[in-house]
């Protein structure tokens, strides 16, 4: 198998800002600097200059060369780059709109991967479907459904929430980081200097809430922290307090399937410490930021939380395991203490509560070095505390260091992104790329991004801008893995809705779906026959039935949701 990556002058296929960072990355086998030239839509060159050799690049095999011509700012469709008697594909100049489009269809993606409501089609045009598993036949789910054999003996609603990711499943974890980053995008827009907070207030996502004077962006969190409240233990049970883990179906099923066709039995599953933990931390988040617009709300969740977090300290240690992943995900983990350090954070920055900061400081993560090359995700929770702690108002004793250790922490990634040639955010020291690489690439942004909020200082703004190049086209594959945006998108994604490329009456993904992006691992068998051996950047194929490379998932999404509003809120055209 060998992919066509089109010419081999890479591109960030949608566009630059005006004013920041423009670098292109060339593929040759030439080792001494090579002329490039700048085209507008037109023809003529507008400029030139020399490529700078790279060598051989680990993370693609490839011998590479880069471009820099940040210092054209001229605003313009239709761009073309040459180099080694190659043309780029095409780009704009001035792509602040676009990026603002991309605030807006990564965020409006989380209403059609809604479950227990009818999409409106008049809402997402292409999108429209019945309402998922809300126990209507053939579906068996959610509205009263029982635990798995001998886990408990009663029955919930837990109806709501978003499908995970191609699966329909639900997930407390992921759910958790996924409704935080929803949420953490708004309150950017409250911290930070630059942050736009009219880019996300009601009216401005597609989704039915409009009118109800709350932002959209809060609206969408909100959809899932009512799934997640749902799946509490109620008071007077066992382990009241505690959070289940998930609900799925007893099985898997095959693709493509219509939420509400899915004829499965679904199943409530153990509660997990780390569940618990997911619910402790959001819905405190949650409080603070819903206070000013539905008080009641607020109130539900700061107790949730409280009930929350007092039951995982009452079960430190109940974890959800690996085995159990029949018929959906097990988002296993067997370390909690990062979560329990998160949900302590927020529930001190919403409170101010002397027993969730000692929480806080005692905790092994509030001074460990988190920033690791590899990021954080849904199993590595401690950096979401961090960061909230060094951007949200509080009064820890220590947050200058806490504030200086994310700065510090992006000067690293800062690093990794200008050693790289194709700019990626991402160097894990195994040298091989994890599932859902490319969400490890933007969580890495993010942090890099907060340490522009917090200093002002222009390289990490340049930094995160350059970073997004890569998703967006500049690199190995000359692939954008964002549908809809760029020459050459991705847009077969594994998943059960959007699954046009087994039944062309279906959609592809909408536009703004992120894929999951390389996989060193090849855990499927599409990836594991055709890649084999691959470097790490062509671990990765635009083919529905490659779950391990090419999915779609919230917590994914959720990440180029807040690293696309912070871009869009930069301006510079
Ligand atoms: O994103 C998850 C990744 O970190 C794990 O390695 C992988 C295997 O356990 O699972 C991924 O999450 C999937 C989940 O288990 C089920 N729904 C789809 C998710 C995205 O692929």
């Amino acid at each position: 198998y060998v992919p066509d990556t089109g010419p081999r002058v890479r591109v960030n296929q949608v566009g630059y800002l005006a004013g920041g960072p423009k670098q292109a990355t060339v593929v040759t086998d030439a080792t001494t600097p090579l002329p490039w030239q700048l085209r507008s839509a037109a023809g003529s060159v507008v400029a030139s200059g020399n490529t700078v050799p790279r060598g051989v690049d680990a993370t693609s095999g490839q011998n590479v060369q880069t471009v820099d011509f940040s210092a054209y700012a001229t605003k313009g469709t239709g761009f073309t780059l040459t180099a080694d008697g190659e043309t780029s594909v095409p780009f704009d100049i001035g792509a602040n709109a676009a990026y603002e489009k991309l605030r807006t269809d990564a965020l409006s993606w989380f209403y059609v991967q809604r479950s227990g409501i009818a999409i409106s089609d008049a809402i997402a045009p292409g999108y429209g479907r019945a309402a998922g598993h809300l126990g209507v036949a053939p579906n068996q789910g959610d509205t009263d459904v029982p635990c798995q054999a001998g886990v408990c003996d009663y029955r919930l609603d837990v109806r709501g929430g978003w499908y995970d990711a191609g699966d329909h499943g639900k997930y407390v974890v992921n759910g958790g980081i996924a409704a935080y980053q929803l949420m953490s995008t708004f309150e950017r827009t409250k911290t930070a200097a630059n942050s736009r907070p009219q880019s996300l207030a009601d009216g401005t996502l597609r989704l039915p809430e409009h009118g109800n004077a709350t932002p959209d962006v809060l609206d969408e969190a909100r959809w899932e922290l009512e799934f997640m409240l749902r799946m509490q233990v109620p008071a007077g049970q066992p382990l009241a307090g505690m959070v289940h883990h998930k609900v799925h179906d007893q099985n898997w099923t095959g693709l493509p399937l219509d939420p509400a066709a899915d004829p499965q039995p679904r199943e409530l599953h153990p509660p997990s410490t780390a569940a618990t933990l997911n619910l402790a931390a959001t819905a405190a988040q949650g409080a603070r930021l819903f206070a000013p617009y539905d008080k009641a709300f607020a109130d539900k969740l700061l107790a949730a939380a409280r009930t929350a977090y007092a039951a995982a300290l009452a079960h430190p240690a109940i974890y959800a395991p690996a085995s159990d992943g029949n018929g959906g995900g097990a988002y296993d983990d067997a370390d909690v203490t990062d979560e329990f350090y998160w949900a302590a954070a927020e529930l001190y920055i919403s409170t101010g509560e002397k027993a969730f900061r000692d929480a806080v400081t005692a905790s092994k993560w509030h001074t460990a070095d988190i920033f690791k090359p590899e990021g954080f995700g849904w199993q590595g929770t401690a950096a979401l505390g961090r960061l909230d702690l060094a951007t949200v108002p509080n009064g820890l004793p220590d947050r200058d260091r806490v504030r200086q250790s994310v700065v510090d922490g992006a000067k690293g990634y800062l690093a990794t992104i200008n050693a790289n040639p194709y700019g990626i955010a991402y160097a894990p020291s195994s040298g091989k790329y994890e599932w859902g690489s490319n969400s490890s690439v933007l969580n890495n942004l993010v942090v890099v991004a907060t340490a522009y909020d917090l200093t002002g200082a222009a390289d990490f703004r340049n930094g995160v801008v350059t970073g997004m190049d890569y998703l967006l086209g500049r690199n190995a594959l000359n692939q954008s893995y964002v549908t809809g945006f760029g020459e050459r998108a991705s847009q077969n994604q594994h998943t059960r809705i959007y699954a046009h490329q087994l039944n062309q009456s279906l959609p592809h993904p909408p536009n703004g779906s992120l894929a999951g992006g390389p996989n060193s691992n090849l855990q499927d068998p599409l990836a594991a026959k055709l890649l084999a051996g691959c470097a790490p950047q062509f671990c990765y194929v635009d083919d529905i039935n490659s779950y391990s490379t090419n999915e779609i998932a919230i917590n994914w999404n959720s990440t180029l949701s807040w690293v696309a509003s912070f871009v869009a809120d930069q301006g510079e055209g």
